[in-house]
């Protein structure tokens, strides 16, 4: 039985935001959930550059309780997969428990078991738990460039696209070669009329098609949903357990594996000896983020592309100057530069008991327990915090072993059993103690690169076990590890 007037807030109505909705309302427990823009969707709402598509195969990047016969294709593009993320939200009654255009500004503590949270719309009162499922990448970073602003064209974020600009007759540059990048550059290469990749790191490609479902496959899937679920296993297999313990060092014979498959997409479709050795990566496959594509080798070996490897000087009024003195003429600059993963919250503030500020306690590195709680922050989670595993997985699936996680907290503050629970310092010591230890075995710090995985202090954002180990530790929450008052 819920507690009279106990209620929840959800930060944020994206993916996750929307899973743990779906949870709460299957276990009776109010909520409310905020969201700063006009629409739900999160990053696949943001996001509408061409070639957008998932590279988490569609069957795997989906919620475990909503199977889609419908996919289009094995890699679904963005339009889609967010009309997937509204259509589950439309279906299941969220929608209209969501507070539209409401960016959270301050979330305060203001006494046991009570959170006031403030908004761009004002004051939305007390909550008894807060849950912030603000997604990862969701701050554009622009990189550190001189003279950005000297730009006479049109430039942007890759993650802000401006559909006012014809692509047509316009020579594009694109600076940055991680996933974005690599689906943006075969998306336009053969409408604009000239396009320059500015790459400072090559990447590690792995080269597999993207095929359409033919209608007879996905009748098939409707009749027998079993075939879904079979198939959602087989890729969860693949992708969250195989590839994620090779990254992390328990399964060396994978590593290779993927380090064999990406030198040799390379070499069979990268034909100019020298064009392959500037595409070469002189760091361990899986270091940074794999880029799973089959058509960026054959785009930039398109008579209008050009791969810019010296390094940039500045950006003038009239397009990008490399250090050998070049000046690259562009209509046109897409800052394909990332995100920043520590973001959050912010830049709400948020502020506990005591006046304690978590914006000042993660300034320079983000710590917290398993993933989904800090000390000194009674009943407010994270779905998708600090070192939740990142990397060619679903990241569904991981939001919905934290949710399923969080719901059980949230369940016994519901129930009346505590007003508060909040996860002691010495149990979230111990696991970040362990993450730092463990962190040296995996392929992104053995592997020779560097990456957004990194914070300023440089612990590595992501999980360094087995997905199996992350799913056991959330399976039930230890009280034991707990102050439950
Ligand atoms: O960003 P990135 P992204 N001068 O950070 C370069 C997810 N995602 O938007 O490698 C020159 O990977 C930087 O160079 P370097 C996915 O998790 C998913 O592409 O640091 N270059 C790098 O090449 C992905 O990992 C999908 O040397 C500069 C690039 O910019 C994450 O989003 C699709 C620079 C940034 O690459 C981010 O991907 C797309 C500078 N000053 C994205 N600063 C899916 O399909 C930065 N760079 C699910």
């Amino acid at each position: 039985m819920t507690r009279k007037s106990f209620r929840v807030a959800i930060i944020g109505a994206g993916a996750s935001g929307i899973a743990m909705a779906v949870s709460l309302q299957k276990a009776a427990i109010p909520f409310v959930i905020f969201e700063r823009a006009a629409d739900v969707g999160g990053t696949w709402r943001d996001n509408t550059y061409p070639g957008l598509a998932c590279d988490v195969p569609s069957h795997l990047y989906r919620y475990s309780f909503a199977p889609n016969p419908d996919w289009t294709h094995e890699y679904s593009p963005g339009a889609e997969i967010h009309r997937y993320f509204r259509g589950v939200a439309e279906t299941r009654g969220i929608l209209e428990r969501v507070r539209f255009s409401s960016e959270v500004l301050r979330i305060a503590y203001e006494e046991a078991g009570e959170w006031r949270i403030e908004t761009t719309q004002g004051d939305q009162g007390q909550f008894n738990a807060v849950i912030l499922a603000t997604g990862i990448l969701h701050k554009p970073v622009l990189p550190q460039i001189e003279g950005r602003d000297d730009f006479a064209g049109v430039s942007f974020h890759s993650s802000k696209w401006n559909h006012d600009v014809q692509l047509a007759g316009k020579r594009f540059g694109i600076i940055g070669t991680g996933s974005t990048a690599t689906q943006i550059l075969p998306a336009i290469v053969d409408k604009v009329a000239a396009v320059s990749l500015f790459q400072r790191t090559p990447q590690w490609i792995i080269g597999v098609p993207n095929n359409p479902f033919p209608e007879e496959k996905k009748a098939a899937f409707r009749e027998n949903p079993e075939k879904m679920q079979s198939l959602y296993e087989y890729l969860n297999d693949i992708f969250n357990q195989r590839f994620a313990s090779a990254l992390v060092g328990e399964n060396d014979e994978g590593l290779a594996e993927i380090a064999r498959l990406c030198r040799e997409n390379l070499e069979k479709n990268v034909h100019d000896p020298e064009l392959r050795r500037r595409l070469t990566p002189s760091y361990q496959a899986g270091c940074k983020r794999l880029i799973v594509s089959d058509k960026f080798y054959p785009a930039i070996q398109r008579p209008n592309a050009h791969l810019v490897d010296t390094p940039i000087q500045r950006i003038e009024a009239g397009g990008v100057r490399t250090k050998d003195g070049k000046l690259h003429e562009l209509d046109v600059i897409v800052y394909a530069t990332g995100f920043d993963p520590f973001a959050f919250f912010r830049p709400a503030e948020i502020v506990g008991p005591g006046g304690a500020s978590l914006n000042e306690r993660w300034k320079d590195s983000c710590r917290a327990y398993r993933s989904v709680a800090v000390p000194g922050f009674p009943n407010l989670f994270f779905v998708g915090g600090p070192n939740s595993p990142i990397g060619n997985f679903s990241y569904l699936r991981t939001a919905e072993v934290q949710i399923g996680f969080i719901e059980q907290l949230v369940a016994e503050l519901a129930a009346g059993t505590y007003k508060e629970l909040e996860p002691t310092q010495e149990a979230t010591d111990k696991f970040n103690a362990e993450i730092t230890s463990a962190m040296k075995d995996t392929v992104w710090v053995t592997g020779g690169c560097t990456s957004w995985y990194y914070d300023k202090q440089g612990n590595v954002v992501s999980w360094p076990w087995t997905y199996a180990r992350f799913e056991a530790g959330l399976k039930h929450p230890r009280l034991e590890e707990f102050h439950a008052r």
